[in-house]
């Protein structure tokens, strides 16, 4: 094993000047034959190597010693600390008597140890540390890929990729050079993420042979990931069976089509040993699913996982779901309920290896949504939450908008009030998921400041309960290496400035209080208030001259707030208690309609737009003050500061369409009396 280094590509958050705390100290290693310890052995070399520690050799001195409990002979440092089962990715972390210890059961925990040790840098290495036990809170921590192997059409290499092309496939075939994904696992592996995914849901004729004649392109890309703890699953399409297996039907009760998964299946683990399994979307977007043979979700889910199940591998079978042809003029079916309707019913019915994997909101991937009633829905199932780290609906990486805020809300919800369990709980055998952002490009996420996305979703993965400040204030640190003077300071106030309230910034000057879409339909960047009213995808708004909002009560409308447990099914019902953020999903409202905040519907939407569009231009100046100052490579510089002109233009953009269609549609000026159109 040899650590990955790509020249002329950003290091993100693993730039060789994170690791100079370890690098200048003398490391031992004291672990197994495997490849991953191979892997912190590697690590630990590259980084002396770079600046000048040591490895020791047992019996020599040391600062720093990384052991497995199960190996032998440990050293009075690591053998004080034996004690609690750390399980097959914790480890234990201390400092005593001038000696820092890393000590795990497995090597998966030595790797994330290890990682531990460089996010904190100087101060692994400083006074005393009791030991602290660190585990996972979520089995998987997983990233799924919408990498194509051709170009398709219209969604290109990556279907809402905003980075470039796929680093796995250029243009119909695998990367001959795989380094990059090796130093994208790498980057994943610091942050805790251990499974990828690494294709499309939407699954096109060339990718579906990635299960079959194509496998080997698979079986290349684990190799890559393997060194770093990362095992590779795979989207498959439903309807296998019969574009690749040669039958006239894919019903999951057939015995032929089960025996075809059931050996493919097979093949696919001779080939990668420790393969994890299958993610499918299915009877959804035009995809094939069980549906066509009068089977359910949890049939279909369940054949896959019958197929996995001697392997060990598990089946990701996404609960997105609903009807994309309806009828607009038809107010009585609501997207927003479908996936509950679909997968409520069904719990209990899947197997142990079949996780239900649920995007966080009930629409889709919205800046601001509630979270979805489905992950409280299902106790007797393995759920699994997904996230979109590729800015589909937040900015295309263009704006800057840094997630973690809205994700430790998700994770944080209690469906059941206070006291009771939040969803990272209920989440725990199933895992978060999200939607990769990386792609061929320079700065891997296309704006440089989206690679705090990333590393964020990685670290909540691991521990929920992290606060999102704290996460970016770690990867400014690890990224930007900022110094302990003024300059440091200043780079670290800038770019907290910038990023903190970046989400809420987002959230200002684009749809309002919740209402949600109100993009350019296809590629969804930009305003376009009415762009899927009177389409069949059920995202509407219902503007008229009197009011706007979706009224999702069970009183007088869809009936979706009963999807809710209390006491949540309560507040959002009530008009007096619901969020003033999510009043739009839930009501239809007069414009004259007084928000908790005091302010009525339309001048919040007037003040908001305003306050988002100013905030942008904030942004911007705060990132122009570093310029040519020293404190970050001129190179990336530029590259922001483009894509903040882009930022501010689109943010005006949206602060004028909807001011100007809210105006027009109300008649109601701005209480202020700025320029509306
Ligand atoms: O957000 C939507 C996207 C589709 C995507 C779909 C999904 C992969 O617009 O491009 O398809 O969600 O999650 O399946």
């Amino acid at each position: 094993m040899t650590v990955p280094h790509v020249d002329d590509v950003h290091p993100a958050w693993l730039p060789p000047e994170a690791f100079r705390a370890i690098g200048a100290r003398r490391v031992l290693v004291l672990a197994d034959g495997s490849p991953l310890s191979g892997t912190v052995r590697a690590e630990v070399a590259d980084a002396c190597a770079r600046h000048g520690g040591a490895v020791a050799a047992p019996g020599e001195p040391y600062d720093l010693v990384l052991a497995l409990a199960s190996g032998g002979s440990l050293p009075p440092e690591a053998a004080a600390l034996k004690g609690p089962e750390l399980g097959p990715e914790g480890f234990l972390l201390a400092r005593t008597g001038g000696v820092t210890a890393v000590l795990a059961d497995a090597p998966a925990g030595l790797l994330y140890g290890f990682f531990a040790v460089v996010r904190l840098g100087e101060a692994a290495f400083e006074g005393e540390r009791p030991a602290e036990t660190h585990r996972p809170a979520l089995e998987r921590r997983m990233l799924d890929h919408w990498d194509n192997i051709d170009v398709h059409p219209v969604m290109g290499q990556v279907e809402r990729g905003y980075s470039g092309g796929s680093i796995f496939w250029r243009d119909g075939v695998l990367h001959e050079d795989l380094t990059r994904v090796r130093a994208y696992a790498r980057l994943l592996a610091a942050t805790g993420v251990n499974a990828v995914a690494v294709n499309n849901v939407n699954v096109h004729a060339p990718e579906a042979r990635l299960l079959t004649d194509r496998l080997d392109e698979v079986a290349a890309l684990a190799a890559e990931f393997r060194p770093y703890g990362i095992r590779v699953h795979l989207s498959v399409n439903f309807a296998s069976p019969i574009a690749l297996g040669g039958l006239e039907t894919a019903d999951p009760a057939d015995e032929r089509v089960r025996a075809w998964w059931a050996r493919t299946t097979e093949r696919v683990y001779a080939a990668i040993p420790d393969f994890g399994g299958y993610v499918v979307k299915a009877d959804s977007e035009g995809q094939p699913g069980p549906f066509a043979y009068g089977r359910d979700h949890a049939d279909g889910a369940n054949m896959l996982a019958d197929a996995l199940a001697p392997h060990g591998g598990v089946v990701h079978w996404r609960a997105f779901v609903y009807n994309h042809r309806q009828d607009w003029r038809d107010r009585s079916t609501d997207r927003a309920r479908a996936a509950y309707d679909h997968f409520a019913p069904l719990d209990g019915r899947f197997r142990d290896n079949a996780i239900v994997q649920v995007k966080y909101g009930p629409i889709d991937f919205q800046t601001r949504e509630p979270v979805s009633p489905v992950i409280a829905a299902m106790p007797d199932t393995r759920l699994a939450v997904e996230l979109q780290v590729t800015q589909e609906y937040t900015g295309q990486q263009r704006h800057v908008c840094y997630l973690a805020p809205m994700w430790s809300e998700v994770l944080g919800f209690r469906f059941w009030g206070e006291g009771e369990p939040a969803v990272a709980e209920v989440i725990k055998s199933g895992g978060l998921v999200a939607v990769s952002n990386v792609g061929d490009d320079r700065y891997w996420t296309g704006h440089p400041l989206a690679q705090a996305n990333l590393y964020a979703f990685g670290r909540l993965a691991w521990d929920p309960g992290l606060d999102p400040v704290a996460i970016l204030d770690e990867w400014i640190g690890l990224t930007f290496v900022p110094g302990d003077d003024e300059g440091g300071e200043r780079l670290r106030a800038t770019l907290h400035g910038m990023m903190d309230g970046s989400w809420r910034t987002y959230e200002r000057y684009t749809a309002p209080l919740g209402v949600g879409f109100m993009v350019r339909p296809g590629h969804h960047y930009g305003p376009d208030v009415d762009g899927y009213e009177y389409t069949p995808w059920g995202t509407y708004h219902f503007a008229d001259r009197d009011g706007v909002g979706v009224d999702r009560t069970r009183a007088t409308g869809t009936g979706y707030t009963g999807q809710y447990p209390k006491p949540w099914s309560e507040v959002y019902e009530s008009l007096a208690e619901c969020p003033d953020e999510l009043l739009l999903f839930f009501h239809h409202v007069p414009y004259g309609h007084v928000l908790h905040s005091g302010v009525t519907v339309i001048q919040h939407i007037y003040d908001t737009h305003f306050a988002g569009a100013e905030e942008a231009a904030e942004i911007r100046a705060l990132w122009a003050k570093l310029e040519g100052d020293g404190l970050v490579d001129p190179a990336l510089h530029a590259r922001v500061r483009e894509l903040l002109d882009e930022q501010v233009r689109s943010a005006e953009e949206w602060r004028d369409q909807i001011n100007s269609y809210f105006y027009r549609k109300s008649g109601v000026p701005d209480a202020r009396g700025r320029t509306i159109y």
